[in-house]
């Protein structure tokens, strides 16, 4: 019964049924029709993605909206006031280029904003590499991005990650032939070799790779990453290991060093 359909029926109601006729109308207006605001699932992707340090959340913040000298100055600031390199690489630059992915992917971004972030990140990590120690190199790998791609950001934090830890990279660059390759793994004789592919096309490329190391007789771990290959996908190339982030580069060349087979490796890799 509404409120003010009650003023006609209280003499004819019993205090009983008055009370509960009140009752009723007033819970219909005090149960307001104000929804509890909703995060939004892009707000969620973001919530998730950021730090939970305030100051790594707000370079997170500011790489992820595309502001390169905000992200700059926040890093700068941080590095002056002591901030660990990697720390801010792992912590708060890395995380930023993921959530933009994540949000390009499901429809809320679009290519320039992940570039803009990814233009804001690499300003970020350039200040943090003039402020890691020239240490001697613990061992060393090469890069590649895959012949006919020139998805290069992903490999970009993968390499800051490892110069931070103490690995001397050499970096080939994008759209490098297999035959490239080989020469500098000859050339250069790295402890692990890696190629990056974003494309389901590009990504052949590594097929050609592992018997061409195996041809040659050079048996060190091929990290393969990028988007458009897994685990399943490693397992067919000879030497292959899947290289799902960062750490797992880290990973492969701390046990390379170490003498293990790449074989031994990928066993280990892959279990996880
Ligand atoms: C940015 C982007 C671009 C930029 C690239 C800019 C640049 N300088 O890199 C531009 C605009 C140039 C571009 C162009 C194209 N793109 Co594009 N692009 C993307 C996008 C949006 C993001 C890729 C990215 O940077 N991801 C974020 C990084 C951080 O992830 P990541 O590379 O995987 O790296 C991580 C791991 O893999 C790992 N890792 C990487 N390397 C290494 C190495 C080691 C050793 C280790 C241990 C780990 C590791 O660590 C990283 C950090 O976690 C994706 C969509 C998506 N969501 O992936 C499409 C995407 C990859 N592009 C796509 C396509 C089709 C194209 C174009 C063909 C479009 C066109 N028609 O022209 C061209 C291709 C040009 C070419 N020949 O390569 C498709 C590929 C589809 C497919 N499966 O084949 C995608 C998936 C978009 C889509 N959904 O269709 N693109």
């Amino acid at each position: 019964m509404r409120l003010s359909s009650i003023g006609a029926e209280v003499g004819k109601l019993s205090p009983e049924d008055l009370f509960d006729s009140l009752a009723a109308a007033f819970s219909a207006i005090s149960a307001p029709e104000v929804e509890e605001k909703a995060i939004s699932p892009k707000d969620e992707i973001m919530a998730k993605g950021r730090p939970e340090d305030e100051e790594l959340g707000r370079m997170f913040d500011a790489a992820l909206s595309g502001n390169k000298k905000k992200t700059e100055d926040l890093v700068k600031d941080a590095l002056e006031s002591g901030a660990d390199a990697l720390k801010i690489v792992e912590g708060g630059l890395l995380p930023a280029a993921n959530t933009v992915g994540k949000l390009y992917d499901d429809g809320y971004v679009y290519v320039p904003e992940v570039l803009l972030t990814s233009d804001a990140m690499n300003a970020g990590i350039e200040l943090c590499k003039s402020r890691m120690p020239e240490v001697e190199a613990k061992g060393s790998i090469i890069m590649h991005i895959a012949d006919g791609d020139i998805h290069e950001i992903g490999k970009n934090i993968a390499k800051a990650v490892l110069i931070a830890k103490g690995y001397k990279v050499i970096d080939l660059g994008r759209s490098i032939p297999p035959s490239v390759v080989i020469e500098a793994v000859k050339k250069f004789k790295p402890n692990v070799v890696s190629g990056t592919a974003l494309m389901s096309t590009t990504r052949n490329a590594f097929k050609k790779i592992g018997p061409m190391l195996e041809k040659e007789g050079i048996d060190i771990p091929f990290i393969v990453a990028g988007g458009s290959v897994d685990k399943n996908f490693a397992e067919m190339i000879p030497y292959g290991i899947y290289g799902k982030v960062p750490q797992t580069g880290i990973d492969v060349l701390e046990s390379a060093i170490q003498g293990k087979s790449w074989k031994e490796i990928r066993k280990e890799i892959h279990s996880r």
